[in-house]
């Protein structure tokens, strides 16, 4: 360890635009947790090839995303912020732990069965593994706490038993993580369809980060919601209306009892709309830095090439002592 803060690591793919999923659900903690730990924040381009990705739009996005981070919020010289291709140690790890993990434990895998029905014509095994690959980046930096959405809690498991079985053949080696999901953002419904996950590969559903206001605005007044006109929260009964006052909540800090509160009575046309307007002022600072960014590339590449270089010096460490353990004959 560099110092005593405990660590964190978290990534997201480039494989699309971020959401209003996955700031809620991820980026939010991020920024929050970013003083009290030790942070480091991954690009995860590796994984986003499980499926198929157009090469040049996995390369701006891979930029994009990283100014987003910052735009978020996130400081570059307090976290370590990195590109996971650019850390050899991912992909090495990655192999030594495939040999510690069972076909049956991938296989119960929901994303896994989720994205082999989406891409039902290329089932690769890179998308089998995925999970393995995940668990060499949190176990690579020692890391006390993984903020992620609900989705991703079984992924955090997985990692957590590779890694213990690791320990228990050998001797101590990976620090053992815990998920870390919010309370309020931690599973963010589409708009359009409230019973499925907001997910960046359904537009119609999704808020992107970068998106105009005029167009975020139509979404939340086009949102699905019921017939009973009650501003209450009960998921089950009422997905659509319990989303959105989620979505108020954590774009505002409000409780949901303030927020059945203030919309006592009224009809759901103001209620999305002052929820649909929350989130544009939420997101409009975040866009103009965005935009500020990204027209700086040199500096953007600075940050990239530093944070391999601070994420490699830690990751190194982890895997020799792995190779030791495994019994790979020193170079
Ligand atoms: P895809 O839809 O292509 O599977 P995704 O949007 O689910 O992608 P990512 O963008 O890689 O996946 O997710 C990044 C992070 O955001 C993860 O920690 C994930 O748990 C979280 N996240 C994604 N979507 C949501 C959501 N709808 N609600 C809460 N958290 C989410
Ligand atoms: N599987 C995650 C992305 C991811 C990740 C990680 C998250 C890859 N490696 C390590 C936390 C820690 C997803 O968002 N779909």
């Amino acid at each position: 360890m560099e110092n005593q803060k405990k660590r964190i690591f978290s990534g997201i793919q480039p494989s699309g635009e971020l959401t209003l999923g996955s700031y809620m659900g991820a980026i939010k903690s991020w920024v929050n947790l970013q003083d009290q730990y030790e942070c480091v924040y991954c690009i995860v381009d590796m994984h986003a090839i499980t499926v198929r990705q157009v090469p040049a739009d996995l390369r701006r996005r891979a930029l994009e995303q990283l100014a987003q981070y910052i735009a978020c919020g996130l400081d570059p010289e307090k976290n370590i912020m990195f590109i996971q291709s650019h850390v050899p140690q991912h992909a090495e790890l990655s192999w030594v732990l495939s040999c510690y993990t069972q076909f049956g434990e991938l296989s119960r895998m929901t994303q896994f069965k989720q994205k082999s029905q989406q891409h039902a014509d290329n089932i690769t095994a890179g998308l089998f593994t995925y999970p393995v690959l995940m668990a060499a980046d949190i176990l690579l930096y020692q890391t006390d706490l993984v903020p992620v959405g609900a989705d991703q809690k079984q992924h955090v498991e997985i990692c957590r038993d590779i890694a213990q079985r690791f320990n228990g053949v050998y001797s101590e080696t990976f620090t053992l993580p815990e998920p870390f999901i919010p309370k309020m953002g931690a599973r963010v419904m589409s708009l359009a369809s409230p019973e499925n996950k907001m997910s960046k590969s359904d537009p119609g559903g999704c808020v992107y980060l970068l998106e105009k206001p005029e167009d975020i605005l139509r979404k939340f007044k086009k949102a699905v919601t019921d017939s009973e006109a009650a501003v209450r929260f009960d998921p089950a009964g009422k997905p659509g209306v319990s989303n959105l006052m989620q979505i108020y909540a954590a774009a505002t800090g409000k409780s949901l009892e303030d927020i059945e509160a203030e919309f006592d009575g009224q009809g759901y046309g103001i209620f999305k709309e002052t929820v649909g307007e929350a989130v544009v002022e939420l997101l409009r600072p975040f866009r103009e830095e965005t935009q500020r960014l990204l027209a700086d590339k040199a500096y953007l590449e600075g940050v990239y090439r530093q944070g391999a270089e601070r994420a490699s010096r830690i990751a190194g460490r982890t895997l020799s002592k792995v190779y030791k353990k495994v019994g790979f004959l020193p170079r």
